[in-house]
């Protein structure tokens, strides 16, 4: 059908981008890496939104080889960053993976072998997958996360407590980083028990040795809560946007 082939032809034409939005130290909101979120910029329809290619890309399979040119433009800009200076050691980019690609078994090779290409260290890149993903593709998952965290990539689980029976892959599988969905943060100054169920999530995270990132963070209220509950980060509007690479160049030159 129509997306699907022109999807291809975007594939070929290198038209997939990430964007990039901060992820920060709370409750300093000192720089601490960020998450790309890719944009696919159309020669005619301008900037095109995940959300309305994704799911093709996935049912078509082609979401394998935007998520390579998602990877490797972001280990290109990485690279970039760090030869003009504005890269501190520690800070990360966060890329997302699709459940699709897990069940690509030379996917942690790949990503190994881009790193190489751009002389990066495992600890630059963290990789994001969904927690429905895991569940979805779990033969899979179970042998290919240990093997990209062998690597050194950090894992981080994303939207985490809106699937099923998250809490006993957490301890089954090596995440190092649980990222709270933003459903959970948006009313967590006027519903008690949200703020309840973070604070156990946070609880329950600190002894698994995982690190948080609250995400979806809009007001000062809302960063305060989270503040004084001591998670550790945060990501939201009320910080940045998602940014093309050219702002997020500047954002960097403002943190360091
Ligand atoms: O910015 P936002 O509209 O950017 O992104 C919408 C959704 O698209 C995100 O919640 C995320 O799940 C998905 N998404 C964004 N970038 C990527 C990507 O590079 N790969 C995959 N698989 N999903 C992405
Ligand atoms: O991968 P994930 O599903 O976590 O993607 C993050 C999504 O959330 C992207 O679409 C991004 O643009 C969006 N986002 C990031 N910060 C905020 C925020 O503060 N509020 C809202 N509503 N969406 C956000
Ligand atoms: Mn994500
Ligand atoms: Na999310």
């Amino acid at each position: 059908f129509r997306l699907e082939s022109e999807l291809r032809v975007a594939i070929e034409r290198g038209e997939f981008e990430p964007f990039f939005q901060p992820i920060v130290a709370l409750p300093t909101t000192h720089h601490a890496g960020f998450e790309a979120l890719v944009r696919w910029r159309h020669p005619q329809r301008g900037l095109v939104s995940p959300a309305e290619f994704i799911p093709a890309a996935e049912d078509t399979g082609l979401i394998e080889w935007i998520g390579m040119q998602v990877m490797q433009s972001t280990m290109r800009q990485v690279a970039a960053w760090r030869a003009e200076g504005l890269w501190r050691e520690g800070w990360y980019v966060s890329v997302n993976v699709s459940g699709v690609q897990l069940r690509d078994v030379r996917i942690a090779d790949k990503f190994a072998a881009l790193l190489r290409q751009y002389e990066l260290t495992p600890t630059d890149i963290r990789v994001e997958v969904t927690e429905s993903s895991v569940i979805e593709n779990k033969d899979v998952a179970f042998g290919l996360l240990p093997e990209i965290k062998a690597h050194g990539f950090l894992l981080c689980m994303d939207d985490f407590g809106t699937g099923y029976s998250s809490l006993s892959y957490l301890s089954e599988l090596p995440f190092d980083v649980l990222k709270i969905d933003r459903s959970f943060i948006h009313e967590i100054s006027r519903r008690s028990e949200l703020l309840v169920l973070v604070r156990t999530v946070l609880g329950l995270s600190r002894e698994l040795g995982m690190m948080v990132v609250a995400e979806g963070i809009e007001t000062e209220d809302q960063q305060t809560i989270l503040g004084d509950l001591d998670c550790g980060y945060g990501q939201g509007y009320r910080f940045a946007k998602p940014m093309p690479a050219q702002d997020a160049t500047r954002w960097l030159q403002e943190a360091l």
